[in-house]
């Protein structure tokens, strides 16, 4: 194989003598080696101590796993030592504020589908880098669009870095032999329509009527109204479902839905939808609620929830376009919940 570019080359052509894109190219740099001390754990598992027990309960009341606190502990011991003005994650109540007049924030969530830590399913790390606003304390009350920088690593069969700076979507592949994340994939796009969907279908009952109704026009498929034979898939791991978007397309829904605390669905709009709507956005794919566009969303608290859908753009215009027709009329076109239908009700 011809040599490749190694991420550092890769950020050192994109930096320049810029400051703040300096600024991210060393948070990312910090990263990445993040990733690599991570990824050792995660594929050494139990030899490493790692068995997905729970250690106890985050501030939002998501259950610790073992990974999650020492993976947000790597992290933070990789960025505490840069110009950062302030830190948040998925595992922390509050901001970090570490220098106020640093250019950069960072929000992370360390281990993101620790439920599968145990399973040997891949888990993965998220991050958004966001320029300081005037008021530190404000670094995660920033619409999405104002994201400098944002990635995801899977530790799966391969430990690959996805990374966007604004300026298209890069893939990373961690070589194990010396260590170093390689550029594997330039300028992704995510084909603009495909026949895959990735929802937990054990939540149906739960869904608002277009989310049901979107899911059943795939079910129905060449013979329905949608045309066309669908595949499912449904991991667990927001991460290894993004990355498979970013190679073959597809849709990612995690809806609101009317179980009690998950009116705005399971995702965090900090770190978790707002830069997975970057990267998905800067692959030339979409990434809504449903009914509006997550990079436009302004958080109001650092762990809110948010309805996401995203990946190929026909596949959420479709999506967001059932949201627009009134509840009677799809549940005219719902001939799937009738007697014959796929569903009994
Ligand atoms: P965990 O980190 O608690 O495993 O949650 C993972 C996740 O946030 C996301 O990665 C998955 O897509 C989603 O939850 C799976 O949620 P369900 O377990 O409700 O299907």
């Amino acid at each position: 194989m011809s040599q490749v570019l190694t991420l550092q080359e890769r950020m050192e052509g994109e930096a320049g003598s810029d400051p703040l894109r300096q600024a991210v190219k060393e948070a990312v740099a910090a990263l990445a080696q993040a990733a690599v001390d991570i990824s050792d754990l995660t594929c050494r598992g139990a030899l490493a101590g790692i068995t997905g027990q729970a250690q106890g309960r985050n501030t939002d009341g998501d259950v610790q796993k073992d990974l999650d606190v020492r993976a947000d502990q790597i992290i933070r011991d990789a960025l505490g030592k840069l110009p950062i003005a302030a830190l948040a994650s998925e595992e922390m109540a509050d901001l970090d504020i570490l220098n106020p007049g640093a250019p950069i924030c960072v929000a992370f969530d360390p281990l993101d589908g620790s439920s599968n830590i145990n399973t040997n399913m891949s888990v993965g790390t998220i991050f958004s880098i966001m320029p300081t606003p005037s008021d530190v304390n404000a670094a995660f009350k920033q619409a999405g669009s104002a994201q400098l920088a944002a990635g995801f690593v899977v530790y799966g069969p391969q430990t690959s870095l996805v990374l966007t700076l604004g300026r298209g979507v890069d893939i990373f592949t961690l070589d194990r032999v010396d260590r170093v994340f390689k550029l594997t994939g330039s300028t992704v796009q995510i084909p603009a329509e495909a026949t895959e969907f990735a929802i937990n279908a054990s939540n149906r009952r739960h869904w608002d009527l277009p989310v049901r109704a979107y899911i059943d026009e795939c079910l129905a498929g060449a013979d329905g109204p949608g045309g066309k034979n669908f595949n499912m898939r449904w991991i667990g791991s927001l991460v290894a479902e993004a990355f498979r978007i970013l190679i073959r397309g597809g849709i990612f829904l995690y809806p609101g839905d009317a179980r009690d605390g998950y009116e705005e669905g399971r995702l965090r709009l900090v770190y978790e939808a707002h830069p997975m709507a970057f990267i998905v956005e800067q692959a030339g794919g979409g990434a809504s609620t449903g009914r509006k566009r997550v990079l436009d969303i302004v958080p109001d608290s650092l762990h809110q929830r948010v309805p996401l859908i995203m990946g190929s753009i026909k596949n959420v215009q479709r999506l967001e376009h059932m949201h627009t027709v009134p509840d009677v009329a799809l549940e005219a076109n719902a001939p799937l919940f009738g007697n014959r239908g796929l569903f009994r009700v």
